[in-house]
C-alpha cells in the first residue's frame, strides 16, 4: 500500500501482539492486517507475504518485508522514533563498561529469543504431544514429559526467569527499575522480554508470585495505554489457545 504507512501482518494469539503494542506506543498510522489461523498454523495468505508465513511480518511504506520480531521493532523505532523515546540515550560501544547500553540491550533480547524462547517451545511441544497421543501411549508420552520437566526443564526454566527478575533490581540495591535499561520508557529489551513472560505466565509454567520483580513489569506493560489500545486493535491475546 503506498501511501506512506507500514503494514503488519498480525496473526492471532501471536507474538505480533508485542509489535502491535510498538506500533501504538509510537502513536503512527498503520495498516493492520488480521490472519485467522488455520488448524493453529498460518493460513496461506501470511505465506503469500513471506515465504516463511511467520507472525509477525511488517511491509514497510518502500515494499521492504521485514520478519523477526526483534527485527521489526529495530526498524520501527529507527524509522519513527526520531526523540528517542524508546530507546536507551546514549549507544556507547559496551567496551569496559557494564553499563545500559546496546550490549546489555542485545544480551537481555537474546536471552529471550535464544535461551527462554527454547526452553518454552520444548514444554509447548511436548504438553502437546501429551494431549494428541492415542490414549493407550499417553500415559508414556506424560512419562517422558513428566521425567523431562523434573530433571531439567523446570529448573531452568526457573534459574532463567530469578535471573530475568534480578536483572530489574535497581543499581544501588534499593527497590527494582521501571523498565530493564533503566529508562524511563520501555526499550526494546521490554517489548522483547513481555512477550516470553505472557507465554510462560498464561501457560501457567512460572509462578509470578515468585518474582516480584518481573511481576509489577508485567503488570507496568499491562497497564500502559498503547498496550490496551493494542490489545482492543488485535481481538485479544490468548496464547493458550492450543
Ligand atoms: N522468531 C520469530 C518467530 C515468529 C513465529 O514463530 N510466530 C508464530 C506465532 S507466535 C507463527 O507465525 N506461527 C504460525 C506458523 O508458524 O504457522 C519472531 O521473532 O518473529
Amino acid at each position: 500500500m503506498a501511501d506512506g504507512k507500514p503494514t503488519l501482518h498480525y496473526l492471532q494469539d501471536s507474538q505480533a501482539h508485542l509489535v502491535l503494542w510498538v506500533l501504538e506506543e509510537l502513536g503512527i498510522e498503520y495498516h493492520l492486517v488480521l490472519h485467522n489461523r488455520i488448524a493453529a498454523r498460518s493460513p496461506p495468505e501470511l505465506k503469500a507475504v513471506h515465504p516463511l508465513g511467520k507472525s509477525p511480518t511488517l511491509v514497510t511504506p518502500s515494499g521492504r518485508v521485514i520478519t523477526e520480531r526483534s527485527a521489526i521493532t529495530l526498524w520501527l523505532l529507527n524509522t519513527y522514533d526520531k526523540a528517542g523515546r524508546f530507546r536507551i540515550p546514549s549507544s556507547p560501544t559496551g567496551e569496559g563498561t557494564e553499563d545500559d547500553d546496546v550490549v546489555r540491550e542485545e544480551q537481555l533480547i537474546s536471552l529471550g529469543g535464544a535461551t527462554l524462547g527454547p526452553l518454552l517451545m520444548m514444554k509447548l511441544i511436548f504438553e502437546l504431544l501429551v494431549r494428541r497421543a492415542p490414549f493407550f501411549v499417553r500415559p508414556l508420552v506424560a512419562g517422558v514429559r513428566y521425567a523431562l520437566n523434573s530433571a531439567f526443564l523446570d529448573a531452568e526454566l526457573a534459574h532463567v526467569v530469578g535471573y530475568l527478575d534480578s536483572e530489574l533490581a535497581a543499581k544501588d540495591g534499593k527497590g527494582s527499575r521501571k523498565w530493564f535499561l533503566g529508562t524511563e520508557e520501555p526499550t526494546r529489551a521490554d517489548f522483547s522480554t513481555l512477550w516470553y513472560l505472557d507465554w510462560a505466565n498464561q501457560w501457567g509454567w512460572i509462578d509470578m508470585e515468585k518474582y516480584p520483580r518481573l511481576k509489577e513489569f508485567h503488570a507496568r506493560c499491562l497497564e500502559r495505554p498503547a498496550w490496551k489500545r493494542a490489545l482492543e486493535k488485535g481481538n485479544g491475546y490468548n496464547l493458550k489457545f492450543w
